[in-house]
């Protein structure tokens, strides 16, 4: 099969779909390679890397799109990859399709196949496309919100772990997946007081057993949320439906309630966001201020760190990469139901239930 990797043209995405790691297995596995020229430099994989491993470098993306069958990706394909895309082409990438009905719409025209990373699943009832960049975001939350918490950062002017005679910042984490549990942890490292909210109790026996108490734990009730969200110097949103457009779980009215200058970071704003108040920003322009709280809503955290990003994410693809090379994409998805999962559209038709519901377009 004829594999191909465009650079990212997201604002400030440096990450890479494919590694020069994954482009030696593919050619292994007898195929063709295509790498856009500088493709992977932001990631630190120079093109003679992937020359080395036995990809072709070409100049444009229009060249990729116009002749791979399979685009490999990192984040959803912008509107001008979007023109590009051809019937019967297969993508494989992050989508996140049911906040973003345009990009609904134009993968629907296109007719093409598209395989959404992040609705990927395994045996143990995980997300293992999603999981890595979800390690990444969450452990790179509790540092983005501290930065947002300073002072010329518009925030309240509180340190993470305070200091002898001065307490610690109060952080609270709706969701305790695998964002909630990496936030919590790197938090709490930075010396905050960390709670972690969430619905499971056998989730938060785990995180019990499995943490010693480093962070608390408490049922994410309307009122505990609310409680919590008030006293906190910094609110992570970390919750999840795969697929699904995040629940809003903390509303603008609920803001007056909170401390002034005090930081929300919500990972969850790819899928929509977990605030009402969550709009999607960049890395150029992170955060912006709703009465007074201060809020960080990038939707491609993981590409501030690109070649950890990457390389995580590269380790998780490649087999998914290479079945669907190797067997093509029907017969993958009919020897391995969690990369079916994976089918969000096909042939001009949402083929993901979450999705059809949140757009209210049949599937
Ligand atoms: C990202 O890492 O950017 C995702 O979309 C999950």
């Amino acid at each position: 099969m004829k594999l191909g990797c465009p650079t990212e043209i997201k604002p400030q995405e440096f990450r890479v779909g494919m590694t020069p790691n994954a482009a030696r297995e593919a050619v292994a596995h007898g195929h063709e390679v295509m790498i856009q020229q500088g493709a992977g430099v932001g990631a630190g994989f120079p093109d003679a890397d992937y020359i080395a491993a036995g990809a072709q470098i070409v100049d444009t993306a229009e060249e990729i799109f116009a002749s791979a069958e399979m685009i490999v990706k990192v984040k959803e394909p912008q509107a001008g990859e979007r023109k590009m895309l051809r019937e019967g082409q297969l993508l494989f990438t992050y989508l996140h399709l049911a906040p973003d009905p345009d990009q609904t719409r134009d993968l629907l025209a296109s007719g093409c196949t598209a395989i959404a990373y992040e609705t990927v699943t395994d045996a143990a009832g995980g997300l293992p496309l999603l999981a890595p960049m979800s390690e990444v975001a969450g452990k790179l939350a509790p540092q983005v919100g501290a930065w947002t918490l300073q002072k010329a950062n518009g925030g309240r002017g509180v340190l993470m772990g305070g200091v002898p005679g001065v307490g610690p910042a109060r952080v609270a984490v709706i969701g305790g997946g695998v964002v909630g549990t990496h936030a919590a942890r790197v938090a709490a490292g930075m010396g905050a007081d960390v709670t972690v909210l969430d619905r499971s109790l056998p989730r938060m026996r785990y995180l019990d057993d499995a943490f010693g108490g480093v962070f608390k734990t408490s049922y994410a009730s309307a009122g505990n949320t609310a409680e919590l969200v008030a006293q906190a110097d910094m609110v992570i949103g970390a919750v999840l439906i795969p697929g699904a457009a995040a629940p809003k779980l903390v509303s603008r009215a609920q803001l007056a309630d909170m401390k002034p200058g005090a930081a929300i970071v919500d990972v969850a704003i790819d899928q929509g966001g977990c605030f009402e108040t969550s709009r999607a920003t960049t890395h150029q322009d992170p955060i912006y201020d709703v009465d007074g709280i201060m809020h960080y809503c990038v939707a491609n955290m993981p590409g501030a760190v690109a070649r950890t990003s990457t390389i995580a994410l590269g380790n998780a693809t490649m087999p998914f990469m290479l079945a669907l090379a190797d067997k093509g994409w029907r017969e993958a998805c009919a020897t391995d139901p969690h990369l079916l999962n994976g089918l969000n559209v096909h042939a001009g038709k949402l083929t993901y239930f979450a999705v059809g519901k949140a757009l209210g377009i049949d599937v």
